[in-house]
């Protein structure tokens, strides 16, 4: 793949299922991006590698999901000042309404674009990441647009 535009990081290799959402429709857009398992209490230096290199490396758009006490997409966005998209992962305790208040109250300053917890956070986290570089690069905003058309397009007028 060409030089990613977007790092999607995750606490754990149990939250591919979740975060794939992220890069299958970014792969759907043509963006290029990179996967990684980088853990915020497992792996502290390399989350500190990741998130300090992250826009020397080219990235413009970083998502980060994570479950339970869910510190990783805020402390990425503490080592960044590249946009930080929080994709909260599905808890098996207590259904990643932990996740969801883990990652969503950031105090001011330091910014977190929270998703919705699960699959349809992780995919919304991937359209947002696409819509924001699409500012920049015409090609892509059609893409874009074209894809909201065919999900448009999708929606049948009669239940059955
Ligand atoms: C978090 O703990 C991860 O993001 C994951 O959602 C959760 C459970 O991780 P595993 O015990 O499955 O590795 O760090």
């Amino acid at each position: 793949m060409e030089h990613p535009l977007v790092g999607i990081i995750m606490g754990s290799t149990s939250d591919w299922d979740t975060m794939q959402g992220a890069a299958d429709v970014l792969a759907e857009l043509g963006v290029a991006h990179e996967t990684r398992v980088v853990s915020a209490h497992r792996t502290p230096d390399r989350l500190y590698d990741y998130a300090k290199n992250a826009a020397g490396r080219g990235l413009k758009v970083v998502i980060a999901g994570a479950g339970g006490a869910a510190h990783l997409p805020g402390m990425a966005a503490a080592m960044t000042h590249l946009p930080v998209l929080g994709v909260p992962v599905q808890s098996k305790a207590l259904k990643g309404q932990d996740s969801l208040l883990s990652i969503v109250q950031m105090p001011a300053g330091i910014p977190v674009g929270t998703l919705a917890i699960g699959k349809a956070g992780a995919i919304n986290a991937g359209l947002l990441a696409a819509a924001i570089l699409a500012t920049a690069d015409e090609a892509l905003s059609q893409r874009l647009q074209a894809w909201r058309q065919r999900q448009t397009d999708a929606v049948a007028t009669e239940p059955a």
